[in-house]
């Protein structure tokens, strides 16, 4: 709602504070206010909150470490006024930080140029930080030493060695009392396949508290068969024949080099101008982007910033093990920290140059993600705009503008699911904003075979012996702050 309305706003007044920009925001600088900490920026945060903390030195664990954003309107007029040499001092250069400390979930705000905290707030309310993934690992292994857990593997007949579990959030439905940081944890079986999503392990539920790192609730409701492996590998070397046919070569060339320049985070191509950075929760943020007009010799102000806020998944399926299943994937599993290094020549096309970034380990040391994006010009052979005349004969008057973009990609594979994120500049002004969504389904193992057993509700169909496809939605969130010809 709040996004409609500043977009109404931006077309009704733009003409009255529309600011002239000979020069684009994105302008390059040594570091930009915008730019994503650096390695350096994560210790220098690590050490200063560790002093702040001194008796809970070894307890602090970092379960997001961010640019606190800078303030709007104290950015923008300091980048207007920045030109050509800096007249006053940039904004405050300061860390977003949500640590637990002492069994505290800490929001502090981390100022790296005085090397000071300048707010610590303790969080009471509902809700709980991203997971890190070292805590998700610890807990999904503590079945392994849980005799009721290996009983029920023993039960059905299945070998420990073969089992693999991950941690799922639990959701919240209006209880008045909060949960603390409490995750499931959901196994499944692998004994001939890579496929782990195809063979869960069904009825088995175990609850873990992450801060006493305990399971502190088991059941072993009944005993489903596990979907069998047979077809479930999808790695081309497992594959059997009959094949599809096979295509030849196609590649891109660009024999001069691609058309666009990246300067630090400033990415400029054709008439755009825009500062791309990671985050940890959100993935790629695209800020400060503007378009040159070439009549009027300036930058026309498009998006301040750009990102997806977030990624609900809430499964439709009542039964005990799978109505909590409401996940966030970025705020609970983080969409930036679950990106993965991307293909050359398979998620990216020939021409594409790859973009790496860094997040926070639980300890607070940073973690280089090599490869996280790419970025490339799109030929798709698509005609951007055409006329033939046939009205002035003798001859055929014909004028066609192929259509060009560039695209910034991202993927992040979030358990069983990989999304492909795009941002896609086109020359005609417009910005499209893609998600692909591949991967593997989540499956619920189920006792039918054969769907005209099935006699009651059972939240989904029936894909394959044993396998049931839960209903479930995707809802993809857009924070996108447009600032069309500068309203602001
Ligand atoms: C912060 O404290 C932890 C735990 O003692 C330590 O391992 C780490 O090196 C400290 N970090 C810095 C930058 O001092
Ligand atoms: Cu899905």
């Amino acid at each position: 709602m709040a996004h409609s309305l500043k977009i109404f706003c931006c077309f009704f007044f733009f003409f009255l504070f529309s600011t002239l920009s000979i020069i684009p925001l994105s302008h390059q600088l040594e570091q930009h206010p915008l730019d994503s900490l650096t390695p350096n920026e994560f210790i220098r945060v690590q050490a200063i909150v560790n002093q702040s903390h001194p008796t809970t030195i070894n307890d602090i664990t970092f379960q997001y470490i961010g640019l606190n954003e800078p303030d709007k309107q104290a950015l923008i007029s300091w980048l207007q006024n920045h030109r050509p040499t800096p007249i006053t001092a940039p904004p405050p250069r300061q860390a977003f930080v949500i640590a637990r400390i002492n069994h505290q979930t800490h929001e502090l705000v981390v100022d790296l140029s005085y090397d000071n905290i300048v707010s610590d707030h303790i969080h009471h309310g509902f809700g709980y930080p991203l997971f890190t993934f070292q805590e998700q690992n610890r807990a999904s292994q503590l079945v392994f030493n849980h005799a009721p857990f290996l009983a029920a593997l023993n039960k059905r007949g299945l070998k420990v060695e073969e089992v693999i579990c991950e941690t799922f959030a639990l959701g919240w439905f209006g209880e008045t009392k909060q949960n603390g940081r409490v995750v499931k944890v959901m196994c499944y079986y692998l004994d001939g396949t890579v496929n782990l999503y195809m063979r869960p392990i069904e009825a088995i539920t175990v609850t873990v508290d992450l801060e006493a790192m305990k399971i502190t609730h088991f059941r072993d409701r009944l005993v489903v068969p596990v979907p069998k492996a047979a077809g479930t590998d999808y790695r081309e070397s497992e594959q059997k024949a009959p094949f599809g046919p096979e295509l030849k070569g196609i590649t891109v060339v660009q024999p001069d080099g691609p058309s666009f320049i990246i300067d630090g985070s400033r990415v400029r191509w054709a008439n755009w101008d825009f500062h791309l950075t990671f985050d940890a929760r959100v993935g790629p943020i695209v800020s400060l982007a503007s378009i040159y007009d070439t009549e009027k010799q300036e930058f026309r102000r498009v998006m301040y910033r750009g990102f997806v806020s977030e990624l609900f998944v809430p499964y439709m399926d009542l039964t005990e093990e799978w109505y909590y299943r409401t996940f966030f994937d970025a705020g609970e599993y983080g969409y930036g920290l679950c990106a993965v290094p991307l293909e050359p020549l398979r998620d990216c096309p020939a021409n594409a140059v790859y973009m790496g970034a860094f997040v926070a380990a639980q300890n607070g040391m940073p973690i280089e993600m090599p490869n996280v994006f790419c970025i490339f010009e799109r030929n798709a052979g698509d005609v951007m705009w055409r006329h033939t005349e046939t009205m002035i004969p003798p001859d055929l008057i014909t004028e066609v503008r192929p259509d060009m973009s560039l695209v910034v990609r991202m993927v992040s594979t979030v358990g069983n699911y990989d999304y492909i994120n795009d941002w896609e500049f086109k020359q005609i002004g417009s910005i499209k904003v893609t998600v692909g969504l591949t991967g593997l389904l989540e499956v619920r193992g189920s006792k039918y075979t054969h769907k005209d057993q099935i006699d009651e509700e059972v939240y989904g169909t029936l894909l394959a012996e044993n396998t049931l496809g839960a209903y479930h939605d995707h809802f993809i969130t857009y924070h996108l702050d447009l600032d069309v010809d500068g309203c602001e």
